[in-house]
């Protein structure tokens, strides 16, 4: 049985290729800065948007032709288990990512949840096993359900606090289980629309309570998998807790969670949080916290998590100048996108994702190209040259006060004017790249 009986499997053919079913950039052993391509992305697929995606929207039904969908049994989710091995395998994706409620059904209870749930990762384990596929990160759902209307960890009440915990124990026995390089955190609804019905603090406190409870079951149960926090400013809610990187970095630092959790930065997000992607990396990776990537793009003119998948060089060549001179993710890239409702066939799942590599793989290499001839680096490093010596460096090193500076300003009389910070020659120069 096969899911995509006309597909075989994507090959690097290389630019001059006009096979719209092949990679044009994205050599997967091909050297870049010493290291193999797969190696600078560990690309993954997103189970919930690929496996699970319908099309539908708030104004119409579902779009999607997945002639392997039925029933929404275990039976099913087992089928839909081959499914997804069989795309990956194709696509030469070696990594995925998933929710606990995207591979399986919801019983009655939750002990019957967590049996469906075991039920498909013996599965899922089955098809690690025989493809090679690996886990980037598991997590766990906890904005679907009506139970959390009201957040999960930051709810108003307590027994659904407890339920979320409940649902993350499982779900962290099972990223284990699977060999899960990662597990995400993202709070679905942690944040509030109204702060006349809100006790901001108490849900802050809990907020972190939970995140301290799972760093110690992580512990107890020899997870070594790396954790990492998901910024997102709005939606589902007004505000939400970790808005960005800085807000999710300032988090950690108050509740004391700063050596057990990095972040997944996600490019839409950073749109919604008015930064562009690059900021994002940047500000999480000097500071220390920079793990993985939700590679997608917004549509600026929607101005919603549209979650498409990214295309834009410019995007991609940006990212990976920050991820490069950091020295690369510890993560992985994950498409958290989907194909536009309008792109309903089987097929538009490999465009997408075919798509999606070959312009992270161009920027690698543009990018590559950029930092090997120094101009960029040379230019910043001009640019703060007033810092390598004299008073600048003495200032970096301690040794000035207000005073001594305005004595130092006083004796030296009026500054000259800076340099130019020659944006449009920096812009016109990256397009050279391109
Ligand atoms: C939603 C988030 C979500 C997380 C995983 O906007 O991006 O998909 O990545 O829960
Ligand atoms: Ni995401
Ligand atoms: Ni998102």
């Amino acid at each position: 049985m096969t899911a995509f009986p006309e597909i075989e499997k994507i090959r690097y053919e290389g630019p001059d290729s006009r096979n719209p079913l092949a990679f044009r950039y994205y050599n997967p052993d091909e050297v870049v800065e010493g290291k193999p391509m797969r190696e600078h992305f560990r690309f993954s697929v997103a189970y919930w948007h690929t496996f699970r995606g319908t099309g539908s929207d708030p104004f119409g039904a579902p779009t999607m032709i997945r002639p392997w969908e039925g029933a929404d049994t275990v039976e099913n989710a087992i089928n839909r288990v081959r499914v997804a091995f069989e795309f990956m395998e194709k696509l030469g994706v070696e990594y995925y990512c998933f929710h606990d409620r995207d591979v399986a059904p919801e019983g009655k209870t939750l002990a019957e949840t967590n049996r469906n749930l075991d039920a498909v990762v013996k599965v899922l384990k089955e098809e690690q096993e025989r493809t090679g596929i690996k886990l980037l990160w598991g997590t766990a759902n906890l904005f679907s359900n009506p139970r959390y209307v009201h957040g999960a960890a930051t709810s108003c009440n307590a027994d659904v606090f407890a339920y979320a915990a409940a649902q993350v124990k499982k779900m962290l026995e099972v990223t284990h289980e699977l060999g899960g390089q990662g597990y995400v955190f993202w709070g679905g609804r942690e944040g509030y629309q109204n702060l006349y019905n809100t006790d901001m603090k108490r849900e802050l406190d809990h907020l972190a309570a939970f995140l301290h409870m799972a760093v110690d079951y992580k512990k107890k149960i020899g997870f070594e998998g790396q954790f990492y926090i998901e910024p997102k400013p709005k939606e589902p809610t007004k505000h939400q807790y970790d808005s960005d990187a800085a807000a999710c970095i300032n988090f950690l630092r108050a509740y004391d969670l700063t050596d057990d959790f990095k972040l997944n930065i996600e490019t839409n997000h950073a749109t919604l949080a008015g930064h562009e992607m690059m900021h994002e990396i940047e500000y999480a990776a000097h500071q220390g916290f920079l793990g993985s990537i939700d590679a997608n793009t917004g549509d600026l003119l929607l101005g919603w998590d549209t979650d498409q998948f990214p295309t834009n060089i410019y995007l991609t060549t940006q990212c990976m100048l920050v991820i490069l001179k950091y020295g690369g993710l510890a993560g992985g890239i994950n498409f958290d996108a989907k194909v536009r409702r309008e792109s309903f066939e089987p097929v538009d799942l490999f465009h997408a994702h075919i798509g999606g590599m070959d312009a992270f793989a161009r920027g690698l290499k543009i990018a590559a190209a950029i930092r090997a001839d120094g101009v960029l680096d040379q230019f910043v490093k001009e640019r703060y040259s007033s810092w390598d010596t004299g008073i600048g460096a003495e200032i970096e090193a301690g040794k000035h006060t207000l005073e001594s500076l305005a004595q130092y300003i006083m004796e030296k009389g009026d500054i000259e004017p800076n340099r130019s910070g020659r944006q449009e020659y920096l812009e016109n120069l990256i397009n050279m790249y391109l």
